[in-house]
């Protein structure tokens, strides 16, 4: 059994790189890719900018107004987030990448874990090629950058992932990690956040070659068992962490609170409409169509009821899924004659949309 080798796969300044594929004038100027509060003005933050914005200290969570400061006569562009466009983007790729993994994790929009030991035979040189392919699919696909991290478990291929960016691709080999990681700072360990980081000051720790010197037991007393042992082992290039291999989703729910118990369905009415129009956003931004739609009610004395319904077409609107649950929530309402505290919407039999390129994406990578 060769020893593990793990690709971490994040895609470069993602949102904002995917404002530069569907109109590459935007190419050389700052662009910076904001989510608008509903307020009003320029009240929101910045989710993401190039890297031309990013020399003007433009960082994700910005307030927009600072951004707009900080690029005051720099003809920098300024964008509303389009998140169903990124996560079709995000989609594709993670297609294309899934087919170079033994075992695939899709981590987050941009971001991907593929365990590759089997595939390469444990071998870092293979394991290097294999990143340059994907690579040159990802660029030639989607004229997208990424930047890749290569090690002997998630956590190194992680951090060589960040080392360098855009477009980079650092390779660690098992005996190189430690020193790689010893003279960065804690908070460069996936997992370590600002209150960590302070915790771990407090005791004297800035680097990771510091942390990994410290004993496990004081980090265990300090920390707990599971983030102590994390720490220690992280901090010495060591990681057992598995890529794991996510099933497909069975459904998707929402579940909301009332501010007061409701009997009938018109009571109800807001709240079905903000469930299904959460709901359906998040199902059909994964890529799902779907054919059943349940409903659920819990009541004061948590006493739960639910009804649902398979149809034979399959549902693919914000309207069908609000039809459907309100139809049911009016059905179970009147047969139990409940006072409702919760109520909650759910789908499954989920079927995925195929787009014309994933259909083509789906066709070949069957063929392979
Ligand atoms: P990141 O991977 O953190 O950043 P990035 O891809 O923009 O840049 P990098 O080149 O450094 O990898 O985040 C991925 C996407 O998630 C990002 O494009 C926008 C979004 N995002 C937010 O919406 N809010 C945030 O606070 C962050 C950090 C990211
Ligand atoms: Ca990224």
């Amino acid at each position: 059994m060769p020893e593990r080798i793990v690709m971490e796969v994040d895609l470069d300044y993602f949102y904002a790189q995917c404002e530069e594929v569907r109109n590459p004038a935007l190419k050389d100027k700052p662009v910076v890719v904001c989510i608008y509060s509903g307020r009003g003005g320029d009240s929101g933050a910045v989710t993401t900018a190039n890297y031309v914005a990013r020399r003007y200290g433009v960082r994700s969570g910005l307030p927009i107004f600072r951004a707009k400061q900080l690029l005051r006569g720099a003809d920098a562009v300024f964008l509303k987030a389009d998140l169903d466009y990124y996560d079709e983007v995000s989609r594709r790729i993670m297609n294309i990448l899934r087919r170079y993994a033994d075992k695939f994790e899709e981590v987050s929009v941009d971001e991907a874990y593929l365990d590759i030991t089997e595939r390469v035979k444990g071998d870092y040189e293979a394991a290097k090629q294999l990143a340059l392919k994907i690579k040159s699919e990802i660029k030639q696909a989607e004229n997208l950058t990424c930047s890749i991290g290569i090690g002997p478990n998630k956590v190194v291929a992680k951090i060589a992932a960040d080392h360098q960016k855009p477009n980079g691709l650092t390779v660690i080999k098992p005996h190189e990690a430690a020193e790689f990681i010893a003279k960065m700072n804690v908070d460069k360990l996936p997992g370590v956040g600002a209150k960590t980081k302070s915790i771990l000051e407090s005791i004297g720790v800035k680097t990771i070659g510091e942390l990994a010197k410290q004993d496990p037991q004081k980090l265990t007393s300090i920390f707990g068992i599971k983030l102590g042992n994390y720490l220690y082992n992280a901090a010495n290039a060591r990681d057992d962490e598995p890529v794991k291999e996510r099933l497909e989703p069975t459904q998707f729910s929402r579940i909301a609170t009332l501010k007061q118990d409701i009997q009938s369905v018109k009571e109800a009415e807001g709240y079905v409409e903000d469930l299904c129009r959460d709901l359906y956003s998040k199902v059909s931004s994964q890529g799902y169509a779907f054919k059943s739609v349940g409903v659920i009610c819990v009541t004061d004395n948590l006493s739960t009821y639910s009804r649902s319904e398979t149809y034979e077409h399959l549902l693919d609107s914000y309207d069908d899924l609000k039809t459907a649950a309100t139809a049911l929530l009016s059905r179970l309402l009147e047969e139990e004659k409940i006072k409702v505290r919760r109520v909650g919407v759910r789908v499954s039999d989920l079927v995925r949309k195929l787009g014309q390129k994933t259909l083509y994406e789906y066709i070949t990578s069957k063929a392979e």
